[in-house]
């Protein structure tokens, strides 16, 4: 008799938690949202490290070789283009806002940028886009088992499984798993800020060593360059004299001397002066380079690129002076084509990260 006593006492204080459970299921259900999967959870430590790391471009060409209609170019594509968004930095970088405003608004205008007196112009671009990477992650498969496996138990059959007022617990169901490595592809927003140092034309003399002996470059912009990520020389296809040529070929045994190692990207400039199609412009515009490239291609072997540019088509317009009888020349945009030539190039930029 004793044992039936507590042995429904003991029945009846487990119905008590039993309903004690149930009882909960009448409170509204609470709906928790996961937070949602950062967009740059995919990110390597590299990546995240250099966000806000600003990468130097030291930008080498000859006065007149289209450095700024370059920068004008690449910060254009940027501003309008669907995959990036340009950032501004008005409080960190006053400067370099004024001049890509201003660099912007003559482009727009079909004008080529003005040209600088100052020694060097520090321009600071800054962009974002959503960039899609191939990352390998380890993920953890269920071998077959051989094991049957439960059917998922509904919560009220679990409680009552859990508080074992019956002998129907389900057999321990023990799955094994395996890890297995797999690709896949993750987006994340990419931060890019470089800082390009376009040096004027009479500072740029300064490198050459053998006119200007005793002249020292601007100490400002010694380091600059020494202190790059990389190089862009700018090149025109046609047009430049054989003074040019010269300067150009020493400033490149200038860095063959200092071995310079960062990556260098060689940009044919103006390349709309010639006939595409003409095998005797293009062989002569080849030939004035020739000396140059095997030069570079001997020793930059494996840090070199080479890259293409035009602003597009460009005409010529003839003012005459009615005074003076002088007849002024001037250069506008036609058409601006330069959106084609820039990925290219920012591909090379984005590398360095
Ligand atoms: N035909 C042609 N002329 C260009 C191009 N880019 C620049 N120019 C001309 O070259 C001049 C100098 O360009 P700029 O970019 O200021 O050269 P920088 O002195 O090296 O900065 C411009 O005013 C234009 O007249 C181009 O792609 N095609
Ligand atoms: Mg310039």
């Amino acid at each position: 008799m004793q044992f039936i006593t507590k042995y429904f006492k003991n029945l009846k204080k487990k119905i008590d938690e039993l309903i004690k459970f149930l009882s909960q299921f009448e409170t509204p259900v609470k709906i928790i949202k996961s937070a949602p999967e950062k967009k740059d959870a995919g990110k390597s430590s590299s990546e995240q490290s250099s966000k806000d790391n600003i990468k130097k471009v030291f930008i080498f060409g000859l006065p007149k070789s289209g450095k700024s209609t370059l920068l004008a170019s690449i910060i254009k594509y940027i501003d309008s283009g669907s995959e990036s968004t340009l950032r501004r930095d008005p409080l960190n970088n006053a400067q370099s806002v004024a001049l890509m405003r201003k660099l912007i608004q003559s482009f727009y205008s079909n004008k080529f940028p003005p040209p600088s007196d100052k020694n060097c112009i520090n321009l600071i671009l800054s962009y974002e886009k959503y960039k899609k990477e191939k990352v390998k992650v380890k993920r953890k498969v269920e071998v077959k088992n051989s094991q049957q496996k439960p059917k998922p138990m509904n919560k009220i059959v679990k409680a009552i499984n859990d508080l074992q007022i019956f002998d129907t617990v389900q057999k321990e169901y023990k799955p094994e798993f395996k890890e297995v490595e797999e690709e896949i592809e993750k987006e994340y927003l990419a931060n890019y800020k470089f800082d390009f140092c376009e040096v004027s034309g009479e500072e740029l003399k300064k490198f050459d060593f053998v006119e200007t002996s005793g002249s020292s470059l601007d100490i400002k912009i010694k380091n600059f360059f020494e202190s790059s990520d990389c190089l862009i020389i700018t090149a025109p296809v046609k047009g430049s004299s054989l003074k040019d040529l010269e300067f150009l070929r020493d400033y490149i045994e200038y860095l063959i001397r200092t071995g310079y190692k960062k990556p260098i990207l060689f940009i044919f400039t103006k390349i709309d002066l010639i006939d595409s199609k003409s095998h005797k412009e293009i062989e002569k515009s080849k030939n004035l380079y020739r000396g140059i490239e095997k030069l570079l291609n001997s020793h930059f072997k494996n840090s070199i690129k080479y890259s293409k540019f035009t602003v597009g088509s460009v005409k010529e317009n003839i003012t005459k002076n009615r005074d003076t009888g002088r007849v002024k020349k001037s250069y506008t945009i036609e058409e601006n084509q330069s959106d084609r030539y820039i990925p290219e190039i920012l591909n090379f930029l984005e590398k360095l990260y």
